[in-house]
């Protein structure tokens, strides 16, 4: 009988081998390997190569498409395992993957952490357009506004959410975290935003900090 590893579930979600993963990582966390080291030493750093190899032009879309897909049904998996703290909401984050830009495994991993940590996420997705975002800052009254960016094209995008935010008179009302590959702490000071995560687990520490430090 063949022994699986961490290793498998790299090579299967760097392979974009999506039959295979559900039964790779339901036999690991059976045999005791944890979510979390699942998640951080190899279904990460898959997509990490993924990135690399695309950008070598050694992986076209479709296949980096096959690798993502591979990834969500991983996480998928994992998911119940990674929130199921089950306490009552520490505060409200509203999550969304800005407009122009379809990437949401970033976003969706960071929803997952933040839900881990006790808040409750209204997620509303990918290609969300600035006008969406204020209107739902208006109506859920979230603590936090997270909003993530996986594109240099659509990375400004943020500064208009952040102007109309302004304008729409709800800036003093909610903290605004940013996130996404092309992002950084210069670019978030530049836009106003209150945080930047550089990845999941920093996006927990600087939402509770801003929660912390109370709220609006
Ligand atoms: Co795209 N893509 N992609 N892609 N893709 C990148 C981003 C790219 C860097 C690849 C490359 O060239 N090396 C490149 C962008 C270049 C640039 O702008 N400078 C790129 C490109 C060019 C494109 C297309 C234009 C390709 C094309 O069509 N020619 C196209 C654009 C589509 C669109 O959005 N309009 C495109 C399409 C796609 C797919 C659809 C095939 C697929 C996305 C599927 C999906 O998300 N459902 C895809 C993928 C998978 C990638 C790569 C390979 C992997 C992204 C990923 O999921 N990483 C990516 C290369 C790379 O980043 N290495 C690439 C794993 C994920 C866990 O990390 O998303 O960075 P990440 O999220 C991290 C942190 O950034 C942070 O925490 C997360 C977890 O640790 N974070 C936050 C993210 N959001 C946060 C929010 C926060 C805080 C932290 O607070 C709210």
């Amino acid at each position: 009988m063949k022994i699986y590893t961490g290793l498998d579930v790299f090579d299967a979600i760097a392979g974009g081998e999506m039959k295979s993963i559900d039964s790779l990582i339901s036999g690991l966390l059976e045999e005791g390997i944890s979510p979390e080291v699942l998640l951080n030493q190899w279904m990460i750093p898959a997509m990490d190569k993924v990135g690399v190899r695309f950008e070598k032009g050694e992986l076209y879309v479709p296949e980096m498409l096959m690798s993502a897909c591979t990834m969500q049904a991983g996480l998928k998996q994992i998911r119940p395992l990674l929130v199921e703290s089950g306490v009552k909401p520490e505060g409200k984050i509203l999550l969304a993957t800005v407009k122009g830009d379809l990437h949401d495994i970033g976003k969706n991993l960071v929803g997952m952490m933040l839900e881990g940590a006790g808040y409750a996420i209204i997620d509303l997705g990918v290609n969300v357009g600035p006008e969406a975002i204020v209107e739902a800052v208006r109506t859920e009254q979230p603590d936090v506004l997270g909003l993530s960016a996986l594109l240099t094209t659509t990375m400004t995008t943020m500064q208009t959410i952040m102007d109309q935010i302004t304008d729409a008179g709800l800036r003093e009302k909610v903290k605004v975290v940013i996130g996404g590959a092309p992002v950084n702490q210069a670019f978030a000071d530049e836009i106003g935003a209150d945080g930047f995560g550089r990845d999941a687990g920093q996006a927990v520490q600087v939402v509770r900090a801003l929660m912390k430090n109370g709220r609006g």
